[in-house]
This record gives structure tokens, sequence and C-alpha cells, in this order.
């Protein structure tokens, strides 16, 4: 007998995310998606993987990810929504053999479909995968201040990864790779899913200016601290700015001493030390 998927480690942690995203104002209406791999192992107590629901076609190739399992959230849905009806926002998904299709196997159960930023997930997952053989999980969110700041600081990489760093301790020690951003462009296509990916090579925050953020990481834990970090690092940054500016930060020769002391290595050409 199959046990209650909605009992599932992996559904728990999709609804409480959720609801912690829309909690703290990062997706509001239908903003944002997630995606979760998953293994057959933890799928198999709770679901039949023989039985396909719909096949729905891609219009790009995602065979490196065939045969994958992900949970994802809808599209359209809204994240205020899931924790109540788990099997009409989220989904669960195997990639199709040749790479062109997914097969939905729980999920959607009004007809929806996958999220529109599915290729930016997919791609993202297949690059961070090709250097971390951990990664298992994608955020989109429209973290608040992180898209503010993409008004009102210099949009060069290693000059708002610097910013990000001086305004909280933490942040070198937690993306000490920086953050990547890439050019304002329509959401939801394969251009701006390969823009996104080829940051991933290197980092795990991508941003989307006046738009919002993606983070990559091996857990959904460490997925949303990270954005939850950067985005504290904006935030303060915010009331640094609206309180008058900055009159003294933490240096470049401290941030290197942090570093060296958490034995991270910091993103090349971003301290001068
Ligand atoms: O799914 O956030 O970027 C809604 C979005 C699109
Ligand atoms: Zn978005």
């Amino acid at each position: 007998m199959m046990l209650d998927i909605l009992t599932a480690p992996f559904m728990k942690e999709m609804t409480k995310t959720t609801s912690n995203l829309y909690r703290l104002g990062w997706d509001e209406r239908n903003g944002g998606n997630i995606s979760y791999l998953l293994n057959e192992e933890e799928l198999a107590p709770y679901l039949d993987l023989n039985s396909v629901r719909r096949v729905v076609p891609m219009n790009f190739d995602a065979s490196a990810l065939a045969g994958c399992y992900f949970i994802v959230t809808g599209s359209g849905k809204y994240f205020k929504n899931v924790i109540d009806a788990p099997a009409l926002n989220l989904g669960i998904i195997r990639i199709a053999k040749d790479g062109r299709a997914y097969e939905l196997l729980w999920g959607f159960e009004d007809g929806g479909l996958a999220t529109s930023e599915l290729p930016t997930h997919l791609m993202n997952h297949t690059k961070r995968l090709s250097v971390d053989p951990t990664h298992r999980v994608i955020i989109h969110c429209h973290a608040t201040h992180l898209i503010a700041m993409t008004f009102t600081h210099d949009l060069d990489e290693v000059e708002f990864t610097r910013t990000l760093w001086q305004m909280c301790t933490e942040c070198l020690v937690v993306f000490p790779e920086g953050v990547g951003i890439i050019p304002w462009m329509v959401p939801g296509t394969d251009s701006i899913g390969k823009a996104t990916a080829e940051k991933m090579a290197d980092m795990r925050i991508v941003l989307w200016p006046h738009h919002g953020i993606f983070g990559a990481g091996p857990t959904m834990d460490d997925t949303f601290g990270l954005i939850e970090t950067a985005e504290k690092g904006a935030e303060v940054y915010t009331a640094v700015c609206s309180q008058g500016g900055i009159k003294q930060t933490i240096t470049d020769r401290q941030l290197q001493d942090l570093a060296d002391a958490f034995q991270v290595t910091p993103r090349a050409g971003v301290l001068h030390v």
C-alpha cells in the first residue's frame, strides 16, 4: 500500500518553503517558483512511478535530465495557496527520455502546468549538477530589497557583490563566490534560462534586475538560507542608504581575514588586499 504523499518529507518542505516565501512578501500573487530534484527511492513509497497522468511537450532540450524527477510549483499558482491545496498547486514530473517533454505523475489536478520558468529551472539544474553532484534545489523569488537594489546600485557583479558582503558579516561566508547578474530580459524564455544557467556555472545566486533572484543549493534549507542572507544584505543596504549612506564599513582587509578564518575563497577581483 502507498503511503500518503502529503506526509512525505519533500512535500512538507515544499509547503513550508512556499508559505515562508509568501509570508516574507517575496512571492506576491503568482510570483516565484521552486523545483526540487527527487530520487526514485524517495518517491516510490508514495507514488506509482509507472502511472503517467499527462505528457507535456517542452520546446527546449532537457535530455541531460532525462528520467529525473522533480517536484515543482505550478504556472500561475499562488504560493499563498500551496499549503491548503498542494495537489492543485504542485506537481511531480519526470523528464521524458528524449528530453522534449515532461511526464506528470502527480498534482496539477485542475489541468495546470509546471512553472512558466521551467526552462530556466531545468537549465540551472543541469548546470549546477555538472559542478556539484549534491545539487538539488532551485528557488526563484521576488526578494524585495534585492529588486530595489537593482534600481539604485551599480549592476556590475563585482561591485554588487562587495556591497552585499559589506552589509552583513555573514554574507561573504555564505556566498563567497558572489552574485551573478544578467541583463534585463523577458522572463519565461529559453534565452533568459541560458543566460542564468551560464552564471550558475560559478555562482549559486543570480539576480534578474528589476525582477528577482534565483538561488541554487543541495537542500531546501541551504537554498532558502542563501536567498535569505543575500536579501538581508540588501535590506541592510536599503536602511543604510535611507539613514544617509555609508560612514564606515567592513574593509577589504577585514573581509579577507573573515574568509581566511572561515576557510572560504572570495570571488577573485572583489577584494583589493
Ligand atoms: O511565476 O515569478 O518569473 C511567476 C514568476 C515569473
Ligand atoms: Zn519572477
